[in-house]
């Protein structure tokens, strides 16, 4: 058998197209704008010119506006293998896009920490100071654009305006939006991609793919202006989102030291969104962390794994951490299963152990906790998500996501961010390699 290091080397290999890597050669045939970025910090670990590219393909994407989308579409690619794709979202035609077809719509911004880890992978290079002189521009434009067009609540927190935008796609956190306002909504004709290659089981519902269907064409009809967002049916501030656009402003005042300019803006930034996260997304009654209905005000009533990613946040009460870890620890989550990070609440009606985002363990999101529990210092909870996290890829493969009772791999298989990720894990934390067999 080979070695786990191997292993995930190969399937990173294996999606690599010569400029990015494929989320999953069946299932996702594009480059994913926050898959990128977790592929790089796998790819620091492996090829340093490799992840540098990848970012650097990614922000070929980027729009004037500073917009980051959610997908580049490969061109040698049908338009057809993936839905929606080109033909639907439209991008070319629109003022500030790149030539490339791209979708309209974002994802979390974890790019700003996977540029800092892949320039420190290899500091010494000047191939690694370019790369990081390069991008810092970028990232900035694409924060700005986070901070200005998308505080569409006027709070100081980026708002999402579709389910796709929080990465955390299926989530019940949006069950209650997207049934109020989208209900039986008439989507146009579409046929869906996502389910030849993976059991109906384990995808999202017809009925949730049909709002997303309607949400996605609406904003696009508008030509993805935000300042019409005010008529959006779905806006929501995600703390996930948030807590993480906080850490990549830290991580951007990291860059601007390295680079000898100013870190303040960034860590004016980061404040700034520290104290919108902890007065607008934090639930005092239920002590934790939830997402919020722009439109109602309204806080989501299921804790998931966005109600403990805010750990993420260095200026955090020291009662807020500790409700937080609590919650971590609970039976909800880390102590109420053999493979944690589950991503709902283990005894939420709204927990599916097998359906994509409901209930199952992903490698992306346990390295984001994992990242804010060792920066907190809990260096317990780190050592199980980490632990979880190489048994789980050890005993079921680099699989797009798990079963948090049983460990079984379910989704697409060779999945490219569990396997960048993993590299991580082992590096970080040491694990003999020669020992974990894949
Ligand atoms: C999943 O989302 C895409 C749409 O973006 C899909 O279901 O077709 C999510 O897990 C998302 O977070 C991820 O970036 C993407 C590609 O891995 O797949």
């Amino acid at each position: 058998m080979k070695h786990l290091w191997h292993a995930a080397e190969d399937v990173l290999n294996a999606n690599w197209t010569g400029g990015a890597t494929l989320p999953s050669r069946r299932q996702y045939p594009h480059q994913w704008s926050w898959d990128s970025a977790f592929n790089s910090i796998g790819w620091a670990r492996l090829a340093p010119d490799r992840a540098r590219t990848e970012l650097r393909s990614l922000f070929e994407g980027q729009w004037a506006s500073g917009r980051v989308p959610q997908i580049i579409f490969n061109p040698d690619v049908d338009p057809h293998a993936y839905f929606p794709g080109p033909d639907f979202w439209r991008t070319t035609t629109i003022a500030g896009a790149p030539p490339t077809p791209t979708s309209g719509i974002v994802q979390p911004p974890i790019h700003a920490r996977a540029a800092l880890a892949t320039y420190l992978a290899d500091p010494q290079s000047d191939a690694s100071m370019d790369f990081l002189r390069a991008l810092y521009p970028r990232l900035r434009s694409w924060h700005g654009y986070l901070r200005q067009h998308r505080d569409i609540g006027a709070g100081g927190l980026a708002a999402i305006v579709h389910p796709w935008e929080s990465g955390l796609d299926n989530s019940p956190l949006w069950d209650h939006v997207l049934g109020k306002r989208i209900g039986d909504g008439q989507a146009e004709d579409y046929i869906r991609r996502d389910l030849t290659h993976i059991d109906t089981s384990h995808r999202p519902t017809d009925a949730d793919y049909r709002a997303y269907v309607v949400l996605a064409s609406h904003y696009r009809d508008t030509g993805y202006r935000d300042e019409k967002l005010n008529d959006h049916r779905f806006i929501v501030e995600d703390p996930l989102f948030n807590a993480v656009l906080l850490d990549a402003e830290l991580c951007c005042a990291r860059i601007a030291e390295l680079l000898g300019q100013d870190p303040r803006p960034h860590r004016a930034a980061a404040r700034g969104i520290h104290h919108a996260l902890v007065t607008r997304l934090w639930d005092s009654e239920a002590n934790r962390f939830a997402a919020r209905d722009v439109r109602t005000g309204a806080l989501s009533q299921t804790p998931t794994i966005g109600s403990l990613i805010p750990l993420l946040d260095p200026w955090l009460t020291q009662q807020m951490r500790e409700q937080v870890l609590r919650l971590a620890y609970s039976e909800e989550f880390a102590g109420g299963c053999e493979y944690p990070m589950p991503s709902t609440a283990l005894r939420s009606p709204d927990f599916d152990r097998y359906r994509y985002w409901r209930g199952p363990t992903w490698i992306s999101t346990n390295w984001l906790m994992w990242t804010a529990a060792t920066a907190a210092g809990a260096d317990e909870l780190a050592g199980i998500i980490a632990r979880a996290s190489i048994e789980l890829v050890d005993r079921a493969g680099f699989r797009e996501y798990y079963d948090p009772l049983d460990g079984a791999g379910l989704g697409s298989d060779l999945f490219s961010w569990t396997a960048a990720l993993t590299l991580d894990f082992l590096a970080s934390t040491g694990v003999p390699t020669d020992t974990a067999a894949g």
